[in-house]
C-alpha cells in the first residue's frame, strides 16, 4: 500500500473549538492529524467529518507523532491550566524533536506559556497562541495571536495566515462569507507575531478585558435606556442596529441587536432577555487582566469594574433583600427621548474609547515588565476580524498607532480626543442622569474618573501623602522642590513644625 503523505500539522483536544479548528485547517488544504484522549470522540468526529483536505485520526500519541511532517507542529487545545503541562509531557515522552513545535492555542495565563517554553527549552519549541472567535471564529476563521520563537512562527505562518479571519484591505472590514470546504482566502488576515514567550497569550487576555468592559458598556445602554425612558426589547434593538450602522459598528453591538429582538420561546409575545436570569457568569480572564493591572500598577479602572460589575450581578439574592431597606430615587426622565438615545450613544463611545485606552496601557506597561516589543497597530489591526471585540472602531486605533507608534496614550492621538471632546458633554449628562435616577452605570462612571483624573494636573493625592506622612512618616516630595527630594513633617506637634530632608522613599500603606 503507497505511504499515506504526511500531514501539515497535528492537533490534541477534540472539544468544539479542537475540532472547529481542525476543520477550518483541513478546509484550507493542510492535511490535519488529530487526536484525542478518549478515542472514542476521535473515531466520531473523523466519522462524521472527513474533508477532503484531510483529516488523519490518531489513536494513541505515538501515532500522531509518526503522522506529522517535521518539524513537527501540534496544536494543543485542552483545557487551560494543568492538562496542557500534562499533554506537552505525553509529547516529550512520547520522542518529539527539540525543533519540534507546540503550540499551546487554549486560554492559558500568559505567565504560564512564559514558564512552559522555559521549562520545556531542551525538549521542544514551546509556543503560546491566543485564539478568539468562538467556535465559529475557531471554524471559519478566528483572530490568533501567536507568540514565541521567532523561528518556529515561520513554520506555522502560513497555517497561521490561511485559517485566520481576514479583512479587506481598503475598507479594514471583515469578510464573513467562509462555509464549510469554502474558506475565506483573500483578504489580510487577523493574525500576526506577536512578540516571545507569553506575548500571544497576554494580548489575547487584553482581549478579553476589554471584551468584559464592551459588553458592560452595551449592557449600561441597554439598561439606562429601558428604565429611564421606557423602552422595551424590540425597539431598543433598532436603537443598537442604527447604532451598529456608524462608529459603534461592532460585533458585540450587532449581536444585542440580535439578543434584544428574539422571543421567548416559552411566552407568547415576550422577549426572551426579560426572561434571563441577571447574575453574569465569567471564566476568569477578565479577573486575569484586573490582576495584571493591579500587579503592574496601572490604572484600568473600567475594566476591573467590569470585573466587579458582573461579581455584583452574581449576589443575586443578597441584591433582592437589599432592595427593601436600601432606598433610592424612581428613575423617572421628562426630557426629549431621541436626544437621550444619542446621549447614551456618545456616553458608549467616549467610555469605550477610554476602556480601549486603558486595555492599551496595561499592553505599553507590560512590554516594559517582559520585555518585549508590541506593536499597537498591528494588534488593533488583528482585532479588526475573528474575534469577539471585532468592530470598526479597531481601524480608528490601527491609524492612530499608525500616525504615532509611541503614543503614549490613546486618549491623547487628535481623533479619539476629538471624538470625546464632542461627545463629552452628553456623556457627563448621561452619567449625571444614572447617578441623579439611582441607576449603577459603573462602566459609564469609571471612565470618566479616568478621563477626569488623566487629564488632571492636580490630584488630592497631595492630601493622601500628608496622611501617610502623618501616620506613617511615609514622606512627601514638595511642589515647589526638586522631585526626589523627600521631606517628613513632624506631625504630632504642629506648634512647632519641624522639617527633615529624608534621603531615599519611604514605605508601605
Ligand atoms: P477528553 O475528551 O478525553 O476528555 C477539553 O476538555 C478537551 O481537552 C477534551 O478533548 C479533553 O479530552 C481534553 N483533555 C482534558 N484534559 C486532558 C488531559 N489531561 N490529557 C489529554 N487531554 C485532555
Amino acid at each position: 500500500m503507497p505511504q499515506q503523505p504526511l500531514a501539515d500539522i497535528g492537533l490534541i483536544g477534540l472539544a468544539v473549538m479542537g475540532e472547529n479548528l481542525a476543520l477550518n485547517i483541513a478546509d484550507h488544504g493542510f492535511k490535519v492529524a488529530v487526536y484525542n484522549r478518549t478515542t472514542d470522540i476521535m473515531r466520531k468526529f473523523i466519522a462524521r467529518e472527513n474533508p477532503p483536505g484531510g483529516l488523519v485520526g490518531c489513536e494513541t500519541i505515538q501515532q500522531l507523532i509518526a503522522a506529522v511532517k517535521r518539524p513537527r507542529k501540534f496544536i494543543i487545545l485542552v483545557k487551560a491550566g494543568p492538562a496542557v503541562d500534562a499533554v506537552t509531557q505525553q509529547l516529550i515522552e512520547a520522542g518529539i524533536d527539540t525543533d519540534d513545535i507546540v503550540v499551546d492555542c487554549g486560554n492559558s495565563l500568559f505567565t504560564d506559556t512564559i514558564r512552559r517554553e522555559k521549562q520545556y527549552a531542551d525538549e521542544c519549541k514551546f509556543f503560546g497562541s491566543g485564539v478568539s472567535g468562538g467556535e465559529i471564529g475557531a471554524r471559519f476563521g478566528p483572530s490568533l495571536m501567536p507568540g514565541g520563537d521567532p523561528n518556529s512562527w515561520q513554520h506555522l505562518r502560513p497555517i497561521w495566515e490561511a485559517i485566520a479571519a481576514k479583512v479587506d484591505p481598503k475598507t479594514g472590514k471583515p469578510i464573513e462569507t467562509a462555509t464549510p470546504g469554502h474558506p475565506v482566502t483573500t483578504g489580510v488576515p487577523c493574525t500576526a507575531y506577536l512578540g516571545p514567550n507569553g506575548a500571544g497569550h497576554y494580548v489575547k487576555m487584553i482581549h478579553n478585558g476589554i471584551e468584559y468592559i464592551d459588553m458592560q458598556l452595551i449592557g449600561e445602554a441597554y439598561w439606562l435606556m429601558s428604565n429611564l425612558l421606557g423602552l422595551k426589547a424590540p425597539e431598543l434593538s433598532r436603537i443598537f442596529a442604527t447604532w451598529n450602522q456608524g462608529d459603534l459598528d461592532s460585533y458585540l453591538i450587532q449581536i444585542t441587536a440580535d439578543i434584544l429582538q428574539q422571543p421567548d420561546p416559552m411566552h407568547m409575545g415576550d422577549y426572551l432577555v426579560d426572561y434571563i436570569l441577571d447574575t453574569a457568569g465569567q471564566k476568569g480572564t477578565g479577573k486575569w487582566t484586573s490582576t495584571n493591572a493591579l500587579d503592574m500598577g496601572v490604572p484600568a479602572n473600567s475594566i476591573t469594574e467590569a470585573v466587579f460589575a458582573r461579581f455584583l450581578s452574581a449576589l443575586k439574592h443578597e441584591r433582592i433583600d437589599a432592595s427593601k431597606p436600601l432606598t433610592g430615587p424612581t428613575p423617572s426622565y421628562t426630557g426629549n427621548k431621541e436626544q437621550l438615545i444619542n446621549a447614551v450613544r456618545d456616553a458608549l463611545y467616549c467610555s469605550k474609547i477610554c476602556a480601549y485606552a486603558q486595555g492599551f496601557q496595561l499592553m505599553r506597561e507590560a512590554q516594559k515588565e517582559y520585555n518585549w516589543k508590541l506593536d499597537f497597530a498591528t494588534i488593533a489591526a488583528i482585532w479588526r476580524g475573528g474575534c469577539i471585540i471585532r468592530a470598526r472602531f479597531l481601524q480608528k486605533i490601527t491609524d492612530a498607532y499608525t500616525r504615532n507608534s509611541d503614543l503614549v496614550n490613546l486618549l491623547l492621538d487628535p481623533y479619539f480626543n476629538d471624538q470625546i471632546k464632542t461627545g463629552q458633554t452628553n456623556w457627563r449628562n448621561v452619567v449625571s442622569l444614572a447617578a441623579t435616577n439611582g441607576l449603577p452605570a459603573p462602566a459609564f462612571m469609571s471612565a470618566m474618573a479616568y478621563y477626569d483624573g488623566y487629564r488632571s494636573v492636580r490630584l488630592p493625592a497631595n492630601l493622601l501623602q500628608a496622611q501617610r506622612d502623618y501616620f506613617g512618616a511615609h514622606t512627601y516630595e514638595r511642589t515647589d522642590q526638586p522631585r526626589g527630594q523627600f521631606y517628613h513633617l513632624d506631625w504630632p506637634e504642629p506648634s512647632r513644625p519641624q522639617i527633615a530632608i529624608v534621603k531615599g522613599a519611604g514605605g508601605g500603606h
